[in-house]
């Protein structure tokens, strides 16, 4: 299906599930963000409801990425109660998360773990990587569609993440909450629904609990809103896990997750989450100067292995 904006033609794939348009802005024209500025209401109706557009095409270089957020987001956000190393590339404009290449990143929606997260994620191909490395995209609408009833019913308590902050092994609590102050991060926990436990000098604790699923504000729907898979300890490769479960007693382990009463999740459960996903994942290969904007709460993205350099940046508004 082709849908129309000014002179540009949008493609519409859908897999019948997930549905983005892409807009080869690029093609023929002197000003892609002249053309993005003037058609910025319709894109942005189309995040509202949709949830996902590709503008493709723009010129491969960082003030064009910052140019674009500007338009269709307003100021990207700095990156608060981190949960995976990103690399500040300009302001608030990060890498995507460094993980190792042959690692692929679970679906999830954005700070879903959180009190708060942002509305809109861009994530710009500066270089695309050689073989696979997408991000795939998932209608979290249609991802809690596809959870049986009973696994969403076993999550109606939410989902209990807990972390524990080790020096010199995933993210510090100094890099996690931004700042060398304990007090502080104490703050920041009472203020976001945080237990935080000092376990030493050098090692914080925490658990919240969340909801598993939200209500999307503007369209109503209730979407899978939650890191219950990326957090729990499975999700680790089966080497890491093992040498962590050796280090570490299970609550000490950097992050995992449970059920709203504190239960184990269990493996059926995850991998019907996991299934879920899969289904609902629509997958196009990066081309430079692509960028994927999406509605973070209609929309989970993850990250597939890949081979060869790789560089996506991403904005957060
Ligand atoms: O690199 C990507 O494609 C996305 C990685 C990711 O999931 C993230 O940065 O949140």
């Amino acid at each position: 299906m082709r849908s129309e904006i000014g002179a540009v033609t949008g493609e519409r794939i859908d897999n019948g599930y997930t549905a983005a348009t892409v807009y080869d802005v690029g093609a023929g024209r002197a000003d892609p963000f002249e053309w993005a500025a003037a058609h910025r209401d319709e894109l942005r109706a189309g995040l509202r409801t949709e949830g996902m557009v590709l503008l493709r095409g723009l010129p491969v270089d960082l003030p064009a990425f910052h140019r674009v957020v500007a338009v269709l987001g307003g100021a990207p956000l700095a990156y608060a109660e981190r949960s995976t190393p990103r690399t500040a590339v300009d302001g608030n404009i990060y890498t995507s998360t460094d993980y190792p290449a042959d690692q692929k990143i679970p679906m999830h929606n954005e700070s879903s773990y959180a009190a708060a997260w942002p509305d809109r994620l861009f994530f710009f191909c500066h270089t695309a990587p050689a073989v696979a490395g997408a991000t795939p995209i998932a209608d979290s609408r249609a991802v809690l569609a596809l959870i049986p009833q009973p696994v969403r019913d076993r999550f109606a308590g939410g989902v209990v993440y807990t972390r524990t902050y080790h020096p010199d092994l995933d993210l510090s609590w100094q890099e996690a909450f931004q700042t060398e102050d304990r007090e502080a991060v104490g703050r920041y926990c009472h203020e976001h629904g945080i237990t935080a436990r000092w376990l030493d000098a050098e090692t914080l604790h925490t658990e919240s609990r969340r909801p598993a699923v939200r209500r999307e504000p503007v369209t109503g729907a209730d979407v899978w809103f939650n890191q219950a898979n990326l957090f729990h300890v499975s999700s680790l490769e089966p080497d890491v896990r093992e040498a962590l479960e050796e280090l570490y007693r299970e609550e000490e382990l950097p992050r995992n997750a449970y059920l709203g009463d504190g239960s184990a999740i269990s493996v059926d459960d995850l991998a019907a989450i996991t299934h879920a996903y899969d289904t609902a994942s629509l997958t196009i290969p990066w081309r430079p100067g692509d960028v994927i904007v999406v509605n973070n709460m209609l929309m989970a993205h993850g990250r597939q292995p890949y081979e060869g350099d790789r560089r996506i940046l991403v904005a957060m508004t």
